[in-house]
């Protein structure tokens, strides 16, 4: 598929904020993002959808809709929260029925990572990869996986949940109940917690990173044991699927100065276990795109 086919509408629906667009020939011709309110109900999400696509002049069940969330997605497009920290009231909820009854019958809905992965395959950095993987360091810690030219999907929904393989035993526990994962250490929500435990509450991860930029010691050590979390990440996925290219998304990942930390920390690792890591060239509009891919083809 070229990017230049994708007509329609599509929803990223994450942690911190909402986007819904409206794409023409592959561009982005309107665009309208608000804050997400964590504490909905699959009503409450299904009603905020169909406003934000009235402002980008949603026409109704002839076009095509692509939705991407956060939190797991099964193959039967129900939808659940893993860090039940995130969205509070989601927990197996039928959402791509929900959809289907609200938007009409040319709907898909998928995991927010995962499109940007088939997104940042099909049309962006990791375009023309045998193998590739995606994180995004955003509000949590995601990913997606291409093997062999396809996006790996499990039925539940859990493939490629990256950000809750845990890297130490004893580490802090996340939303989903996980101690030591990696989310829990370099994950947004996680990071504005440590800075309130270093003594600055009321910081968001943005303000913890650009302390950091500053050379401020407080902020830098925390961003740098994220940095470290994430490059052990991208070591434990060189063992686990060889990926030939690692691409960082999502507003922490993409961050002035983020894959620097993270390229230092993996070069300190054996050379078997590095692996070229990149940003995500298609930047915030990946998540957008994928999901009206993946609705156009029906993946
Ligand atoms: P979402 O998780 O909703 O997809 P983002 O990718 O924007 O949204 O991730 C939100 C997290 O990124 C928040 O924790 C926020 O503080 C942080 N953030 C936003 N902008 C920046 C920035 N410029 N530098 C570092 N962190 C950022
Ligand atoms: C979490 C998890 C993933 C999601 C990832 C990035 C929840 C609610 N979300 O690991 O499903 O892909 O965050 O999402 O369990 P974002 O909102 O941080 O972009």
């Amino acid at each position: 598929m070229q990017r230049s086919e994708l007509n329609g509408f599509a929803v990223d629906l994450g942690g911190t904020k909402t986007a819904a667009a409206k794409i023409e020939r592959g561009q982005i011709t309107a665009r309208h993002v608000q804050p997400t309110d964590g504490g909905l109900d699959l009503a409450g999400y299904i009603r905020s959808i169909e406003q934000m696509l009235r402002r980008v002049g949603w026409t109704g069940e002839k076009s095509c809709l692509g939705v991407t969330v956060t939190g797991r997605v099964s193959d039967t497009g129900d939808w659940a929260a893993v860090n039940s920290g995130t969205l509070r009231e989601i927990s197996d909820v039928p959402l791509a029925d929900a959809l289907r009854h609200q938007f009409g019958p040319r709907i898909a809905v998928s995991n927010d990572a995962s499109a940007t992965t088939y997104a940042e395959h099909q049309f962006g950095s990791g375009a023309g990869r045998h193998d590739f993987a995606y994180i995004t360091v955003s509000t949590g810690v995601g990913g997606g996986l291409i093997l062999g030219g396809k996006l790996i999907q499990s039925r539940s929904g859990l493939a490629g949940h990256f950000g809750f393989s845990a890297i130490s035993s004893d580490g802090p526990r996340c939303g989903s109940g996980r101690r030591g994962t990696v989310e829990s250490l370099a994950g947004g929500r996680a990071i504005a917690q440590q800075a309130a435990e270093a003594g600055y509450p009321g910081h968001s991860a943005k303000d913890v990173f650009e302390a950091a930029q500053r050379h401020e010691a407080w902020a830098v050590t925390i961003a740098d044991r994220a940095a470290g979390a994430i490059a052990t990440l991208c070591a434990n996925l060189k063992t686990m699927v060889d990926p030939d290219l690692i691409a960082l998304g999502g507003s922490i990942g993409l961050s002035d100065g983020f894959i620097v930390r993270v390229t230092k920390e993996l070069q300190q690792k054996p050379v078997l276990f590095q692996c070229p890591v990149v940003p995500a060239s298609l930047g915030d509009e990946g998540p957008l795109l994928g999901a009206l891919a993946m609705a156009e083809k029906g993946a």
